[in-house]
C-alpha cells in the first residue's frame, strides 16, 4: 500500500484526476551483469526528492503544483521480456490519460517497454538516449530485452539520437549511425554539439537517460560508472533547449544504483528529475488544463518498420 506522495506534495496535488504529470517506479534489476542494485533506484531516488527544495530558482517555478501522480511501482520480474511488456502497457495506460509520463527505474532494460509505448502514441518519434553505452546488441545473454539492448529496437523503428556514448562492442558499430551519435571525446572538444543534435529530431521527443552518461565524480552510484562522462551544467543546458524547442513527451530516468553512505547520486537524480519538469511546465499556468498531444490513430499504425523520415525537420 502506498502510504506517500512523490517528494512529499500535498495530497490533493498527487490525486490521478487532477495530476498533470505520472511517475512510474520501475524497481527492475534482473539483468545487470555487474553491479547489482538499481532495483533501489526508484526508492533512494523518490527519498532524495522528499528532502527537495520545490522552488525552482533558475525558472521561477513551483512544478509540483502541477500535480504529480505517483503510480504503483511495476513490478513484474518473472522474465526480462514480461517486465517489458508490464512496462509498456502501464506507460501506455498513462499516456492515454493525457498525463505527462515518466518512469524512474530501474536498470535501462526497463526503457525498451516504455519508448514502445511512446512510439505506438507519438508519430515520427525521436529517441534522445543519454547514456555512456551505446547498448545496442540486438540480443545478449539469451534475451533481447537485457540492458545492454536498451535501445537495439529504438534504433529500428525511431529517429535515435545517441549522446556521450563512450563505450562500446565493435559489433554496435553495425547498427549505429555514426551521424546521430556524439561520442563523449568529440564533444570534449566540440561546442556544437548541442545545436548540431538539436537540428536532427523531430518535434516529438522522448527523452531516455540512464545516469552512467554522467562522469562518475559527480554520479558514482551506478552499475557501470565510465570516465569521462557529462557534467552538471552542459547537461542542464541541453535538456533545457531541447524542451525549449521541442514537444518533449516523456522522459525516463535509469540505472541509479545507491549507495548507502553516499547520497550525492541520489540527489543529483532527484534534482535531474525535477528539473526537467520545471523546463517542462515553465510557461504553464497550474490552472491550465494539459493536452499530452497523443495521437490515438498512430497507435493502430505499424510503427515497428525502420524509421523513416522523408521531410525537413
Ligand atoms: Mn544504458
Amino acid at each position: 500500500m502506498k502510504t506517500k506522495t512523490y517528494a512529499g506534495i500535498p495530497a490533493e496535488l498527487a490525486k490521478l484526476e487532477q495530476a498533470k504529470i505520472v511517475l512510474i517506479p520501475v524497481p527492475y534489476d534482473g539483468t545487470s551483469t555487474w553491479q547489482k542494485g538499481a532495483d533501489k533506484g526508484p526508492e533512494a531516488f523518490l527519498n532524495a526528492s522528499e528532502n527537495m527544495e520545490l522552488y525552482d530558482i533558475e525558472t521561477n517555478t513551483e512544478v509540483y503544483k502541477q500535480g504529480v501522480y505517483l503510480a504503483d511501482a511495476v513490478t513484474e520480474n518473472s522474465s526480462p521480456e514480461a517486465m517489458v511488456d508490464a512496462v509498456h502497457q502501464t506507460t501506455k495506460k498513462y499516456i492515454k490519460k493525457n498525463k505527462f509520463v515518466t518512469i524512474f527505474g530501474g536498470e535501462h532494460s526497463i526503457s525498451i517497454g516504455t519508448i514502445r509505448a511512446f512510439n505506438e502514441m507519438y508519430s515520427s518519434l525521436t529517441v534522445l538516449q543519454l547514456d555512456a553505452h551505446a547498448d545496442l546488441r540486438k540480443s545478449y545473454e539469451g534475451s533481447t530485452c537485457n540492458h545492454a539492448c536498451a535501445v537495439y529496437e529504438a534504433s529500428q523503428t525511431t529517429n535515435l539520437i545517441q549522446v556521450g556514448i563512450r563505450s562500446m562492442d565493435a559489433i554496435e558499430k553495425t547498427v549505429m549511425d555514426k551521424d546521430k551519435t556524439y561520442f563523449a571525446h568529440d564533444m570534449a572538444v566540440d561546442d556544437n554539439w548541442m545545436d548540431s543534435a538539436i537540428d536532427q529530431m523531430t518535434d516529438n521527443v522522448f527523452i531516455t537517460i540512464d545516469l552512467d552518461v554522467f562522469d562518475p565524480s559527480i554520479l558514482p552510484s551506478t552499475g557501470t560508472p565510465e570516465p569521462g562522462g557529462l557534467l552538471w551544467y552542459e547537461t542542464l543546458d541541453f535538456l533545457k533547449q531541447v524542451f525549449e524547442e521541442k514537444n518533449v513527451v516523456g522522459f525516463d530516468i535509469v540505472e541509479l544504483c545507491p549507495n548507502a553512505k553516499d547520497k550525492s547520486s541520489d540527489f543529483l537524480a532527484a534534482k535531474l528529475y525535477y528539473k526537467m519538469l520545471s523546463y517542462k511546465f515553465q510557461n504553464e499556468d497550474a490552472e491550465d488544463d494539459y493536452d499530452n498531444s497523443f495521437d490515438s490513430s498512430n497507435s493502430n499504425k505499424n510503427n515497428n518498420l525502420k524509421f523513416v523520415e522523408d521531410d525537413d525537420y
